[in-house]
């Protein structure tokens, strides 16, 4: 086995928590969402238990209506801001009486980080038989998003909060951000006593992030009034390719299954509805690539960042597209001197190498774009996408994110010892 391998196995044993696995020590000190699925496809290469246990202690944290919480409070950590006593889930009717939470969702990777775990087991059967009542419970999550969270009825679907689209301070919500005036909040930011204040947000972006969760706890975070009255109502491609992926992977897992014939119409005709949708809204053709679409302000968000290119993972874009999308990657983001893929536009004025998701690099979303890219047998980039990664946390270390100037990086920045950078490199180096 490979040392690299070996030692991305000890990241994600020291950061198993009993029952589920925290990002990164000290700063995320909770279970995360989207973490949790892409953490849950590394353990599955060399602990199914653990891999299986990861997914169910999530799903376990759904509430009544569906919805999954972003983070799932399961000690009382003061090492992260703000906790579970600002976030007040215990506001909504439907939360959940076991843990307490946040009041805002991920990306819904469970569908895919699903399948991925029946994909890896040696024992089919024995692994649809675990995984079968976990599927229920994600098709309740998708009902709970296209019921509540797809205000024109397009397939759609909406985020209120930057947090739920998993990539935080991305230039993306500048524009909105501007567009807001949020109070002065005083509290005390800990992930600057952890990292770099260089390297994270800047106290005005945290008072735009608090200032919505406000509003929406005003409300009991009703998804209704939430609609109506949150500052920030964003169509974003990523969190819809996961949605769409994660539908395509129930459809498979729900045939193999068996018996469910009802639910599988349901999915497609999701699936139809949201393809056609995402192909004639938020593809930007002068861009060359998918955009973000700002719902409170009804305008597109015209900035090309690396979820531009994550439809390619759910089969989204036609051959045609796939080949502009290529292209646009290649000549804004993938010059010699750089590694791919930054997170934001490296052409623009507002991208920042160091800064979080103003630019750096994040293993998760090479991730999808190296599956994304095989799949439309993109081999030689999607190969260039994982020997970058690879090379990275070789360089560096299994950080939360890196510099894509390749004469430029001297350390990866964030966190150390990332469980989904170690997780996701044990399923590139498996890859072949
Ligand atoms: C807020 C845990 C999470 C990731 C996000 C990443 C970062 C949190 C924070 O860490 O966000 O959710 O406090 O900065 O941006 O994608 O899930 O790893």
């Amino acid at each position: 086995m490979k040392e690299l391998q070996k030692q991305a196995m000890k990241v994600l044993e020291n950061n198993w928590k009993d029952g589920f696995s925290i990002p990164c020590e000290a700063l995320y000190p909770f279970q995360w969402n989207w973490d949790s699925g892409f953490i849950a496809i590394g353990l599955a290469h060399f602990d199914m238990e653990k891999a299986v246990k990861e997914m169910e202690t999530l799903l376990d944290a759904q509430w009544e209506n569906g919805f999954i919480p972003h983070i799932i409070f399961h000690t009382e950590s003061d090492t992260y801001f703000p906790g579970a006593d600002f976030h007040c889930s215990h506001l909504h009717p439907s939360a959940s009486k076991k843990y307490k939470s946040t009041g805002m969702t991920q990306p819904p990777v469970a569908g895919f980080a699903l399948h991925e775990l029946y994909k890896k087991s040696k024992n089919k059967q024995s692994i649809l038989a675990k995984i079968a009542p976990m599927l229920n419970k994600v098709y309740k999550n998708h009902e709970y998003f296209y019921s509540n969270r797809d205000l024109h009825n397009e397939g759609l679907v909406y985020i209120y909060h930057n947090w739920e689209s998993g990539t935080d301070n991305s230039p993306l919500w500048d524009d909105i951000f501007n567009k807001m005036r949020s109070p002065e909040f005083t509290f005390e930011r800990r992930d600057t006593t952890h990292v770099d204040a260089s390297q994270r947000p800047s106290k005005k972006e945290y008072d735009h992030y608090l200032n919505i969760i406000e509003i929406a706890k005003t409300h009991n975070y009703n998804d209704q009034k939430i609609a109506e009255l949150s500052p920030f109502l964003v169509q974003d491609p990523l969190f819809n390719t996961m949605l769409i992926k994660s539908n395509e992977s129930l459809i498979a897992l729900f045939q193999l299954i068996g018996n469910n014939e009802e639910k599988i119409q349901q999915l497609e005709a999701w699936q139809q509805k949201s393809i056609q949708s995402f192909n004639e809204k938020l593809f930007n053709k002068e861009l060359g690539a998918y955009i973000h679409y700002d719902l409170r302000n009804d305008t597109p968000l015209n900035y090309v960042s690396s979820s531009s290119f994550s439809p390619l993972y759910a089969g989204i874009p036609t051959k045609e597209n796939a080949e502009i999308l290529v292209k646009t990657m290649l000549d804004k983001f993938g010059n010699d001197h750089q590694y791919l893929c930054a997170s934001f536009d490296p052409t623009s004025e507002r991208y920042n190498p160091r800064k979080y998701w103003r630019g750096p690099v994040w293993i998760n979303v090479n991730w999808i774009l190296y599956n994304g890219l095989k799949k439309y047998r993109f081999t030689e980039i999607a190969e260039r996408i994982k020997n970058d990664s690879i090379t990275l946390v070789e360089k560096y270390g299994f950080y939360e994110y890196f510099d894509a100037r390749k004469d430029k990086g001297e350390t990866g920045y964030g966190g150390n010892n990332f469980s989904w950078t170690a997780a996701l490199i044990i399923d590139m180096l498996n890859d072949n």
